[in-house]
């Protein structure tokens, strides 16, 4: 077993180096942003991609991180990046172990600066596979400042026309306001011609009616 282990090491150290040499092992945000970065981590005592320590992680602010964790060892390890790293993000992998399991982790890169991504088993009152050295970069570049301005604008565009959108609405419903009120004060001048003819009526059937009375006593 523990020559397996050994020669699986070896194995790694090698391929480690290889992907060192073709600079797979940093991953690179060199295309337009944002996007899905997807990306794979092998997990083993006591780093990823390697014995010791991890590889950057490079992204730019607002892509999807998609991580694929693929165990290289018998014995658990996770990646977390939490408020331990310290980051502002809260994330953390399932514990997986022995040589082919894979698990995934997902995160919006929302929050730019250099972080440290870890593993954070250990069983209490041991030194932790983080303390061996089992963490790395997690590097969000900020905007640059052309994404940010054209990100401005289009927001302003947005609200441009939903400003103009509500003062046509506004507009319309002022003018059938307007035709409502009108035909309002149509109806109350109807109205007062009417109780005033009425008063009028009455008026001249009460004289009317008097001078009746007057003739016949
Ligand atoms: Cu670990």
């Amino acid at each position: 077993m523990t020559s397996k282990l050994a020669s699986l090491l070896t194995i790694m150290a090698v391929l480690t180096t290889v992907l060192t040499a073709n600079g797979y092992s940093q991953v690179q945000a060199q295309q337009a942003s944002p996007q899905v970065r997807q990306m794979a981590l092998y997990m083993v005592r006591f780093g990823y991609n390697g014995t010791q320590g991890g590889p950057d992680i490079v992204v730019n602010q607002g892509d999807t991180v998609r991580l694929t964790l693929i165990s290289n060892d018998t014995v658990n390890h996770d990646w977390v990046l939490d408020a331990s790293s310290p980051s502002p993000y809260n994330v953390k992998s399932a514990r997986i172990r022995n040589v082919g399991n894979t698990t995934t982790v997902e995160l919006v890169a929302n929050f730019p600066g250099t972080f440290k991504y870890y593993c954070s088993v250990g069983a209490p009152g041991m030194t932790t596979h983080r303390q061996r050295g089992m963490e790395g970069n997690f590097i969000v570049n900020a905007l640059p400042s052309a994404d940010l301005s054209a990100q401005v604008k289009t927001l302003d565009d947005q609200v441009q026309s939903l400003v103009s959108s509500v003062n046509d609405q506004m507009s319309q419903q002022k003018a059938a306001l307007d035709t409502l009120s009108s035909q309002i004060s149509v109806l109350l001048a109807l109205s007062a011609a009417a109780i005033i003819l009425s008063i009028v009526a009455i008026a001249l059937s009460i004289s009317a009616s008097r001078k009746k009375t007057d003739r016949v006593s």
